[in-house]
């Protein structure tokens, strides 16, 4: 009888924990492609804003390795530039695909654009290089941070959702063990019936 007993815990137990393993799997699997396609699918824009003498920009955290259009309005009454730089550098625009990253003559109310890649995580600059502007203000720092596996685990709503999923998983095993044992101890025997 005690043979029987083990034997329909451990065959049960192990058709639940395959069960829940599965499901944790798959649950796990959606988080992460979610979290990769949400990244490749949302197109960036960012606002910027000049004038004398400030920039301003609507969002200051990036992702890297994702295309970014950059719309540049001037508020201002003379005309102004934008050169994407590393955090710090003066006038020393990024290289983007042989060209150099910058919005050049943007008059009052006007609106130009340009869509840049930046790879390289870290801290970049919009900076406006007209004689006297940088000096005076106009400039706007931002973070560019990385993506794929390594952005994800930089999340805190990743591992959030992560750790919700465990804590689920082992309260679901927790269950099904506690009710494998329960129904064993009540109808023991090989008669037993669910
Ligand atoms: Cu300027």
């Amino acid at each position: 009888m005690k043979n029987n007993l083990s034997l329909f815990i451990k065959k049960n137990l192990k058709k639940y924990v395959s069960l829940i393993v599965i499901v944790g799997i798959t649950l796990a699997s959606f988080i992460f492609i979610g979290t990769a396609a949400a990244e490749q699918d949302t197109p960036i824009v960012v606002h910027v804003n000049v004038k004398e003498y400030s920039v301003e920009l609507s969002q200051t955290t990036l992702p890297a390795n994702t295309p970014i259009t950059f719309v540049v309005t001037s508020e201002g009454t003379v005309a102004h530039e934008t050169v994407l730089e590393k955090a710090g550098d003066e006038d020393n625009p990024l290289n983007m695909n042989g060209e150099s990253a910058e919005i050049e003559d943007v008059n009052p109310g006007e609106s130009k654009s340009a869509t840049w890649v930046i790879n390289q995580p870290g801290e970049y600059q919009l900076a406006c290089h007209v004689p006297g502007h940088y000096q005076g203000g106009m400039v706007a720092l931002f973070s560019v941070n990385p993506t794929g596996l390594a952005g994800m685990a930089g999340r805190p709503t990743f591992w959030f959702g992560f750790i919700g999923l465990l804590i689920l998983l082992v309260i679901a095993a927790d269950l099904v063990i506690r009710r494998v044992n329960r129904s064993a101890a009540q109808k023991p025997g090989p008669t037993a019936t669910a």
